[in-house]
């Protein structure tokens, strides 16, 4: 297996697509980070008398994007076809230690780690086609923190008629995510516009009771009797 180094200045600029290429193949690589002096005394040897140069063993190579080209076919598009030779050997009923023995003796140990082909057979037996690597998720959900849950709870106690827009444009926190925190994290849900707790407290039950059936004073005790019962089992159930 041939060593491979990348150099380049310590920064992203235009090395850090040959490191990026190499990482996503799961190639190794030493990736020489030069600056200053160092620089002043390796530009001379390097092909174009810039960076970043890649090194193959003993051999430079210059140019950007002639680099990330070779490093797309050689690397990337040889990792979908150790994929594609997993996939067919696997549909054969192979075992996946022979399929691992079958890559290190055509492609070389550093083709494919044997997890990495007990992994892909996993995939396939359920069900998966596709070689190409799965799309990442987006960017983790930070806004239904306990800070902004807190915030959010604050601002409906203060005014329970607040719309959702506003907590949004007020806290500078997404609508999508305002719904979720109200509704899910802080258990309020909106009656006349108004947001209430969906879970009474037993204080909220008695104090209901007591108007209820203080509605119902000096009504006709046969009629308010069940009327009460009643909209003391309509309050209770409401929780
Ligand atoms: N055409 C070259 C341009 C390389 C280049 O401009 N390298 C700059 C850094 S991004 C450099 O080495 N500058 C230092 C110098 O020329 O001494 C490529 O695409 O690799």
């Amino acid at each position: 297996m041939p060593n491979y180094k990348v150099h380049y200045f310590d920064a992203r600029g235009r090395g850090e697509i040959i490191r990026l290429l190499l990482t996503y193949a799961g190639q190794k690589f030493e990736d020489n980070r030069i600056g200053g002096e160092d620089w002043a005394k390796f530009k001379p040897s390097t092909p174009f008398g810039q960076m970043p140069v890649f090194q193959i063993d003993d051999k430079l190579y210059g140019q950007t994007t002639a680099i990330a080209n070779y490093l797309a076919r050689e690397f990337v598009s040889s990792k979908l076809e150790i994929r594609a030779v997993v996939r067919f050997l696997f549909a054969k009923g192979t075992k996946c230690s022979v399929i691992y023995r079958e890559i290190v003796e055509n492609y070389g140990e550093h083709a494919m780690a044997m997890t990495q082909v007990y992994q892909w057979c996993t995939w396939f037996k359920d069900g998966r086609t596709s070689l190409q690597d799965e799309p990442r998720s987006g960017r983790p959900n930070t806004a239904n923190n306990d800070w902004n849950t807190a915030r959010v709870d604050e601002l409906i106690k203060v005014g329970r008629r607040v719309k959702l827009k506003e907590i949004s444009l007020k806290l500078d926190i997404p609508k999508t995510n305002d719904y979720e925190i109200v509704h899910d994290k802080l258990g309020y849900c909106k009656v006349s516009a108004r947001w209430v707790p969906k879970l009474l407290s037993d204080e909220h039950k008695r104090q209901r009771l007591e108007i209820s059936q203080s509605c119902c004073t000096g009504v006709n005790k046969k009629v308010t009797k069940p009327l009460i019962w009643g909209l003391a089992g309509t309050i209770v159930g409401y929780t």
